[in-house]
C-alpha cells in the first residue's frame, strides 16, 4: 500500500475554526507547491503568503503555504501545509483544486504510514504519537511524548542489539575453535541473558501503571445503602451527576465520570449500595459493584460508623461525620459530604494512592496492549534460552534470535503487515 501517489487530508479539526491545516504528501511536489504559492521559485521551510487561486483564476483563499523538501518532513517525501481559514466551504474547494492536481484523500494513518516506511518513525514512536493524540491529562501527554520522541526506541534497540550479539556468540561457539573466542564467552552470554531477562521483567511490571496512566485508573466508591456515596462522588466530580435521596438503595446503576486529579485521568464511579437486594434489578445493580470492585485500581470504601476491620488497600471513609462525635481514628478519614469537612484530606490520600501504583513510572518504557504481549513473548524466549539449552549452543542461539526478532515486531524492524495495519489505523485521517 505503499505507493507514491500524492495524498492530502485535513490534519486540524473538522468542523469551524480560525484556521484549518491542510497536508500533502507525495514525491514532488515543487510544481504544485509553486501554483499554490504563484511564484517560480521559492525555499523550503519557509512561509509564504499568497492569495491562492483555482487554475480558472478565481480566488479560493488567502493562506499560508509552507514546502518541506524531502527527506526533512513529517513523512520523508514532499510535504506542503497549507494553512487556510477554517470554512468548511473553504476546505472544500481547497480539496477541489487538490484532486483535480491528481492528489487523492488519504486512509486513516497513511501519512504515518509513509514516515514509518521512509524511516521517519518506528512503530513504538507511532504507538507514542497515538497517545499524544488522546492524551487528556498532563501525566498522559508526558508519557506519550518520552514515546514519540524515541526514549523507549533507545532501550528497545539496545535490548535488540544485546541479543542479536549474544545470538552470533553462541553460534560461534559452534564452529570456532574456544582458542578464536573471547575468554570464558558461554558464561559471558548466558550471565547477559539473565541480566536481560531481569531488566525486560522488570520492565513489564510497569504495565499497570502504564495502562492507568493511557486508559485512566479506576477508582470505585463501594459502602453500604445510604452512606453518602453518591454524595462523595457529586462533590469530587463537582456537579449533580448521581442521584441523592434518603432512600436507601437509590442508586442501581453504576455511574461513572472522568476527573483529572493531580495531571493523571481517573474514572471515577459510583455505584448502588451492599446490602440483601429484594428486587431483581437491584440485585444485578450489586452484582455490577463487586464487577466494578474487581476491575478497580483502587475502592473507597465509605461507612457512617468505624468498621471492625480496616482493609489496608482500600481508603475508609466514615462519612456523615457532621452527626459523629469521636473521630480519632488515625487510619479512616472522616468526611462530610454535608459540610465538605475532609475532602481536602480524600483528595491527598487518593493521590498518595495513586503515586504508589505509578512509582517510578517517569523513567521506564511506556507499554500498551500490542508491547506487553510482544515483552511476554520475548521474556519466554529468553526462559526458554537460559532453561533448555543444556549445553547445546545451536538450541541457545535460536531462542534469544528468536527474542530479538520479537523486539524487532515491537519497533516494527521486523513487520507483518497485520501488526502495521492494527497501528495505523488506530490513528486519524491527516496523521
Ligand atoms: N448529615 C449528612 N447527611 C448526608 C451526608 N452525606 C449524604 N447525606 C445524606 O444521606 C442520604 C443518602 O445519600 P446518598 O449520597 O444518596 O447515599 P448513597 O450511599 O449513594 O445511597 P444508595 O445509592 O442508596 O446506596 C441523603 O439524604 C444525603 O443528603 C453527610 O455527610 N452528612
Ligand atoms: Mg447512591
Amino acid at each position: 500500500m505503499n505507493n507514491n501517489d500524492t495524498i492530502f487530508a485535513l490534519s486540524s479539526a473538522t468542523g469551524k475554526s480560525g484556521v484549518a491545516v491542510i497536508r500533502i504528501s507525495g514525491n514532488d511536489l515543487a510544481e504544485l507547491f509553486k501554483r499554490i504559492i504563484n511564484k517560480h521559485e521559492f525555499e523550503s521551510r519557509h512561509a509564504y503568503f499568497t492569495n491562492f487561486r483555482d487554475d480558472n483564476g478565481d480566488l479560493i483563499d488567502q493562506c499560508v503555504a509552507i514546502f518541506f523538501m524531502s527527506p526533512n518532513s513529517f513523512t520523508g517525501e514532499d510535504v506542503i501545509e497549507i494553512h487556510s481559514h477554517g470554512a468548511p466551504a473553504v476546505i472544500d474547494k481547497i480539496f477541489d483544486f487538490l484532486r483535480k492536481s491528481g492528489a487523492r484523500i488519504a486512509e486513516r494513518g497513511e501519512f504515518s504510514r509513509r514516515a514509518f516506511y521512509n524511516n521517519k518513525m518506528d512503530l513504538t514512536d507511532v504507538d507514542g504519537l497515538i497517545a499524544l493524540l488522546d492524551a487528556q491529562t498532563d501525566k498522559q501527554r508526558q508519557s506519550a511524548l518520552r514515546s514519540l520522541t524515541g526514549g523507549d526506541s533507545i532501550m528497545y534497540k539496545n535490548w535488540r542489539d544485546k541479543m542479536i550479539e549474544i545470538s552470533a556468540y553462541s553460534a560461534a561457539i559452534l564452529d570456532y575453535d574456544a582458542d578464536d573466542l573471547p575468554k570464558d564467552i558461554d558464561k559471558k552470554i548466558l550471565l547477559e541473558t539473565k541480566n536481560l531477562l531481569k531488566e525486560i521483567k522488570e520492565s513489564t511490571s510497569n504495565y499497570r501503571a502504564s495502562r492507568a496512566i493511557q486508559n485512566g485508573f479506576n477508582i470505585v466508591l463501594i459502602g453500604e445503602t445510604n452512606v453518602g456515596k453518591s454524595s462523595i462522588f457529586n462533590k469530587l466530580v463537582g456537579s449533580n451527576r448521581a442521584i441523592v435521596s434518603d432512600i436507601a438503595g437509590t442508586t442501581r446503576d453504576v455511574v461513572s465520570s472522568q476527573i483529572d486529579i493531580d495531571g493523571y485521568l481517573v474514572n471515577l464511579s459510583d455505584t448502588a449500595g451492599i446490602r440483601e437486594a429484594t428486587d431483581t434489578i437491584e440485585k444485578i445493580g450489586i452484582e455490577r459493584t463487586h464487577e466494578e470492585t474487581r476491575n478497580a485500581d483502587l475502592v473507597i470504601h465509605v461507612y457512617n460508623e468505624l468498621p471492625k476491620t480496616i482493609n489496608e488497600n482500600e481508603i475508609t471513609v466514615i462519612n456523615k461525620s457532621d452527626l459523629l462525635k469521636d473521630k480519632s481514628n488515625k487510619n479512616v478519614i472522616y468526611t462530610s459530604a454535608k459540610t465538605g469537612v475532609g475532602f481536602d484530606e480524600l483528595l491527598n490520600a487518593i493521590k498518595t494512592k495513586m503515586h504508589e501504583l505509578m512509582g517510578g513510572t517517569e523513567s521506564k518504557i511506556t507499554i500498551n496492549e500490542r508491547t506487553y504481549e510482544l515483552l511476554n513473548e520475548t521474556i519466554s524466549e529468553l526462559r526458554n534460552a537460559i532453561n533448555k539449552y543444556n549445553g547445546n549452543y545451536d538450541i541457545f542461539a535460536e531462542h534469544v534470535r528468536r527474542a530479538g526478532d520479537t523486539i524487532g515486531k515491537i519497533l516494527g524492524v521486523i513487520t507483518t503487515n497485520e501488526i502495521a495495519d492494527a497501528t495505523f489505523s488506530r490513528l486519524c485521517l491527516g496523521k
